[in-house]
């Protein structure tokens, strides 16, 4: 145990005794998986938890919540008789809206209140002083413990992975092991209805608000295999180093088993999407997962990798299985990935996996990253050559660098001059504004043009040529606003023809058009 003095004030955590009834709120997401797996875990132990989904997560709109939701929240903690707060901080750009409510339950109701989720494990020293205590990483394991000592009336001061306030000190507990075996763990709770509340326009909405879903996220494995500077994996591992096996993976009976539970509690499902970080391409995980996915599950499903692991035989083995297209993180040139993202994989590499996937037949979705400010215009013009060799057709989906706390290519840059502490996530909510690329948000025009010509390229049938020839127009690097018109318009279209398709394929539900289609800020594809 660690205690770091700071003792302005003799603030102390309150003391916590009997068994907690336990309130956990998911900020801005119905789905949230964090706070999914916390409440299967409690309620197997025996806890009573209710959760409270306090507004969905909607592309590139961010609304505060209301006084009235606010005070729907308040009431449902009250009513349920709940006496520990828990607030699940995914994403940096809430950590305003987690600090506000989390001071109306402190206030109003007088309740503790401990944070947890990505933000946090990120940036525990900034979230610590509004909650009476944290969790930073995994915490499954960490809450089932706190919560036995709770109940024994134990001291909860060396459980690890918990920081929190003692006579004016932080206490801030070294991380827990990493879980191995995530087989253990139970599902995720998508099947029960009581005990879930979602506040969302003014309203209280009882049962799982998220039972009618078409497509399953599906979690197969923790960690990832690489470290590139932009990610969130990349501040993982400096909070686990020391701590276990960094890249878990489930076993493939274990994920039919879980695509099983999917299909019983998602009446209308058509479609598994496994988002992690990385998706398991080894030779006998595959074959065992190809074997028995087909047979006992058969719904297509999509995952996400890496030109570093794409192996053909085994991409083709898995579209047998059900592969329906597959996602790949491309980013930028070999040389920027190099200097600024510590991704070590040249562009030939890149090409050689976006030939194996094109032998394969499925449409893949390549994803970049932009916005960096390091590209030079050479290097700029480099990315689009370097793209127009992609086999196509594909999709793209373009990202906005955003800067989450403690990884290195924030680090980096704010040594170097190059953002201030103000574009950090946390203090900063880009990344709610503009994480997929929207072209009309505010860019030099060099950039509006370069990212209106690559949208251009996932548009199959306008010829290569052609939109080279536009990408050589000085006049309209100049004055991109045609090039932007038409892309907008592309884009705008493409997305009309894939809600057509989904609706064909009878994926598109009311939820799924809410969270994604924003009129004022389009997500380009
Ligand atoms: C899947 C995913 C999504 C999905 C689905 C989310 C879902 N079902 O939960 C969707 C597409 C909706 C999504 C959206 C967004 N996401 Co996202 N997403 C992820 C991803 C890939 C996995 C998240 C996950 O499920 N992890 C597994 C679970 C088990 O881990 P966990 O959530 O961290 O939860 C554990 C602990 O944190 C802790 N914990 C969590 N909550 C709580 C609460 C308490 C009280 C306690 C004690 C502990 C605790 O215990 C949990 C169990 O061990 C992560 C990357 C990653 N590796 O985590 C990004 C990630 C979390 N997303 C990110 C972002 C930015 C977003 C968006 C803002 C992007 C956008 N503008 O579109 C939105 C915001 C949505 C929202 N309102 O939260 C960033 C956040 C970075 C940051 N610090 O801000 C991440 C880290 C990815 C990245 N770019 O690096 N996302």
């Amino acid at each position: 145990m660690f205690t770091v003095p700071g003792a302005e004030t003799a603030r102390s955590t309150p003391r916590l005794s009997g068994k907690p009834v336990f309130g956990l709120i998911s900020l801005y997401v119905v789905e949230n998986n964090g706070v999914r797996f916390l409440s299967s875990i409690l309620r197997e132990q025996g806890y009573e938890v209710v959760e409270i989904y306090l507004k969905d997560y909607y592309h590139a709109r961010f609304v505060w919540p209301t006084e009235a939701e606010v005070l729907h929240v308040l009431k449902i903690l009250k009513e349920r008789g709940v006496t520990l707060v828990g607030i699940s901080l995914r994403a940096g750009g809430y950590y305003k809206v987690c600090k506000a409510i989390s001071k109306r339950i402190q206030d109003d109701l007088g309740l503790p209140v401990m944070w947890g989720g990505m933000h946090v494990t990120m940036a525990p020293e900034q979230c610590i002083p509004h909650a009476d205590l944290i969790v930073v990483g995994e915490a499954e394991r960490v809450i089932v413990e706190l919560f036995d000592k709770i109940t024994r009336g134990e001291d909860i001061a060396e459980v690890p992975s918990v920081w929190l306030h003692r006579d004016g000190q932080v206490i801030r507990n070294p991380v827990r092991m990493l879980e191995e075996d995530l087989d253990s763990l139970p599902f995720r709770d998508f099947h029960s209805h009581h005990d879930k509340y979602w506040v969302e326009d003014d309203k209280i909405i009882p049962g799982d608000p998220y039972a009618t879903q078409t497509s399953y996220l599906m979690l197969s494995a923790r960690g990832c295999l690489f470290n590139c500077s932009f990610c969130d994996i990349n501040a993982l591992r400096k909070v686990y180093r020391g701590k276990g096996k960094f890249y878990r993976a489930m076993s493939p009976e274990k994920v039919v088993e879980e695509a099983k539970y999917a299909v019983k509690a998602f009446k209308n499902l058509r479609r598994i999407r496994f988002d992690d970080e990385l998706f398991m391409l080894e030779e006998e995980w595959v074959d065992r997962f190809c074997e028995i996915y087909p047979k006992e599950v058969g719904i297509p499903f999509e995952f996400l990798t890496d030109p570093r692991v794409v192996n053909e035989d085994l991409l083709r083995k898995l579209k047998k299985a059900g592969m329906a297209t597959v996602m790949m993180g491309i980013q930028n040139l070999d040389t920027i990935n190099k200097a600024i993202f510590n991704r070590n994989v040249s562009n030939e590499k890149v090409l050689e996996a976006a030939h194996a996937i094109k032998r394969i037949g499925v449409r893949p979705c390549y994803q970049i990253l932009m916005d960096d400010p390091i590209s030079t215009p050479q290097d700029k013009r480099d990315f689009f050559e370097f793209l127009c060799e992609l086999p196509r057709p594909y999709d793209l989906y373009l990202f906005s660098l955003s800067y989450w706390p403690s990884c290195d290519v924030t680090d980096n840059f704010l040594k170097q001059g190059l953002i201030t502490p103000a574009d950090v996530e946390g203090e900063n909510d880009k990344c709610l504004k503009q994480f997929r690329v929207d072209l009309s948000w505010p860019r030099p025009k060099e950039d509006v043009f370069w990212l209106s010509i690559i949208t251009l390229l996932s548009k199959d049938f306008l010829p290569i040529p052609f939109i080279r020839w536009l990408s050589h127009r000085k006049w309209l690097m100049e004055h991109p606003w045609p090039v932007y018109a038409a892309a907008q318009f592309l884009n705008a279209a493409k997305l009309g023809l894939l809600a057509l398709e989904l609706i064909r394929r009878r994926e598109l539900t009311w939820d799924t058009l809410k969270r994604w289609v924003n009129w004022k800020s389009l997500a380009t594809s």
